[in-house]
């Protein structure tokens, strides 16, 4: 009998996230270019993102390890805060050498204000949307434990290196997300953070052990690679938008060029199996304890705070003491 001859079948590539006709507003790993979420007027209304934003979502999450949601804040309340902080800010100079530089780069750690409530906005501090977007990417009943800041001071001459945030001991999975949210528009111009996409995934690989503060923990040579492939970029974040992003991600402060300063506050949040030691404080017998609690309870994030009298408040907002490791509470919780 005579063989069989081979016959190839021309077969179709399967349509996959690569393929541009799929998910059109996922770019192409390649262009290093990051996912913008825009919610419509009724997700924002409901709180929630439709099933094709949640793809969108979890798929920049999940591949570059942050996404930028956009048009979710009203400008005018970012406006009025921006204003509180560029009075703070003043304050805050006059202490001179002895107010820490985060990296000795020009960017100084301050917290927005929760209090006097004209600065308290739900849109920044209950913004449904993130909160949808922290359960989808940490699992329900997240814990809310960080609300900080960071000025990148107007007319900055220095960059601050490629670090990441999660210098402790943390397992190569999300734990730990952070919305990013800027008073003012951002840009390479004013210093919109470097970040560096799809770096959430080398986990713990890329870092050396853990370092006195101020040192950053991103191996040189890693970072010496990844810049002959798919480097640091500064995106523009429009004003009202929120970059989310995964805590382990690299990423950098940058000089501020502009003549005004760039404020940007930052919520965190983590899994609810992960148990960190942070908690953020709030001034207590204002009515912010409970506005925080009543405002996430249907949106499963327990917000952990400590609340402090008022005058203890408004000295250590601006605290650079945020703890990222965990706290084990018995015996072989930490594996
Ligand atoms: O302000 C920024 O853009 C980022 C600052 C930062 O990453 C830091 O101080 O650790």
């Amino acid at each position: 009998m005579a063989p069989i001859a081979e016959v190839t079948v021309p077969v179709k590539a399967p349509a996959t996230a690569e393929d541009p006709s799929y998910m059109p507003a996922l770019p192409h790993k390649s262009l290093n270019i990051p996912v913008r979420v825009k919610p419509s007027p009724e997700e924002i209304s409901k709180g929630r993102l439709n099933d094709a934003n949640i793809k969108l979502l979890l798929s920049g999450m999940h591949r570059d390890g942050v996404v930028i949601i956009e048009d979710v804040i009203d400008t005018a309340h970012l406006d009025k805060i921006n204003e509180f902080m560029v009075n703070d800010t003043e304050k805050e100079l006059q202490k001179g050498d002895s107010l820490y530089r985060n990296f000795g780069a020009e960017n100084i750690q301050q917290g927005p204000p929760l209090f006097p409530p004209e600065f308290f906005f739900d849109d920044v501090y209950l913004n449904s949307i993130l909160f949808h977007a922290v359960t989808l990417y940490l699992g329900p009943n997240a814990s809310w434990n960080m609300i900080t800041g960071n000025n990148a001071l107007p007319n900055g001459t220095k960059r601050q290196p490629v670090h990441s945030d999660a210098m402790c001991r943390h397992p190569p999975a999300p734990f730990y997300a952070i919305g990013n949210i800027y008073t003012v528009d951002a840009s390479p111009e004013n210093a919109s953070t470097e970040i560096w996409l799809g770096t959430h995934l080398y986990n713990s690989e890329a870092q050396c052990p853990p370092r006195p503060k101020g040192d950053t923990n991103i191996l040189d040579e890693f970072v010496e690679e990844r810049k002959k492939t798919l480097p640091g970029i500064q995106p523009v974040v429009k004003k009202g938008s929120i970059l989310f992003r995964d805590m382990r991600t690299w990423h950098a402060g940058m000089p501020n060029r502009s003549d005004k300063q760039r404020f940007m506050i930052a919520l965190g949040f983590s899994a609810a199996w992960w148990h960190g030691k942070a908690r953020f404080r709030v001034p207590a017998k204002t009515g912010t304890y409970e506005r925080l609690m009543h405002g996430t309870k249907d949106h499963g994030i327990f917000p952990l705070m400590n609340e402090v009298p008022l005058e203890e408040y408004n000295q250590l907002r601006d605290a650079h003491d945020f703890n990222d490791s965990e706290q084990p509470s018995w015996d072989t919780e930490i594996y």
